[in-house]
């Protein structure tokens, strides 16, 4: 069966500018698999502006066992879904927006390769920094299956990054990890949540890109993957993260 790839990721893009939730496409389209998804995401790509870097998705057991999956998957980051420190998060401007934790890579130099290691990355990072992604589902109620979440870009709704530390010393699987929400601590982790390492996500991010012929560029932003479950977050909120060696980092909503 042909699959429209191009009115499917139109759907998508509705569905984000006019914040409006769908029905998972994979109801429509029972054979959509990883590889259609993730052509769907490209097509979306032109839409968000400047591209930034890349982010991984379900990469921690809290996340894939909130979202009832067992394997990573990736989105892109463009200038659209940059929030600057201190600037309020309008939940409006989202559907059903949900703040978690991330460490953030800053690639020093170019990075690609099928074989790239965990240890290749760490040497290829400029900086590490605490991050608070945004995600946002385009589809109703957080329903979808793999190939639907990879086709909606990996739920990517914004991001904020504080100021990034070089990783030398640091030992990102030991770092600990809190969430408050409105002065209330909701989760805590460990870096590890991420792959066993957030490095070893990343060296994940840089093999899988290879198989789609890219890599990642000096300068690419790359959130490694939320640590703990999401929070949902509507006006007034406050959402702080703050990962030990890296900071603190606040997000208001409005
Ligand atoms: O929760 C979700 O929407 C799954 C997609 C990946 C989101 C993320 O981990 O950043
Ligand atoms: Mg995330």
């Amino acid at each position: 069966m042909t699959v429209d790839t191009q009115a499917l990721a139109d759907r998508l893009t509705w569905a984000r500018t006019t914040r409006t939730a769908i029905p998972q496409l994979s109801d429509e389209v029972p054979g959509l698999d990883l590889a259609t998804g993730y052509a769907v995401q490209r097509l979306q790509r032109p839409g968000l502006g400047r591209p930034v870097g890349w982010k991984l998705g379900v990469t921690s057991r809290a996340k894939q066992r909130q979202v009832g999956v067992d394997a990573p998957i990736y989105g892109f980051l463009a200038s659209d879904h940059v929030l600057d420190l201190g600037e309020p998060l309008t939940t409006a401007e989202h559907i059903n927006p949900r703040c978690e934790p991330e460490i953030v890579f800053v690639l020093g130099r170019d990075l690609a390769g099928a074989h790239v290691t965990t240890t290749e990355v760490l040497a290829a990072t400029s900086g590490v920094a605490v991050g608070i992604e945004v995600i946002d589902s385009r589809f109703t109620d957080y329903r979808f299956t793999m190939p639907d979440v990879v086709a909606d870009n990996a739920s990517a709704g914004r991001y904020v990054v504080g100021a990034p530390v070089h990783p030398d010393g640091i030992d990102l699987r030991l770092v600990g990890v809190v969430l408050e929400h409105d002065g209330d601590v909701v989760a805590t982790a460990s870096g590890a949540a991420s792959l066993g390492h957030p490095a070893a996500a990343v060296a994940w991010l840089v093999r899988a890109l290879a198989a789609a012929g890219e890599g990642l560029r000096a300068g690419d932003v790359v959130l490694s993957g939320g640590l703990t479950a999401a929070v949902p977050v509507g006006p007034g909120d406050v959402v702080v993260a703050t990962i030990d060696r890296l900071g603190s980092l606040e997000l208001a909503c409005r």
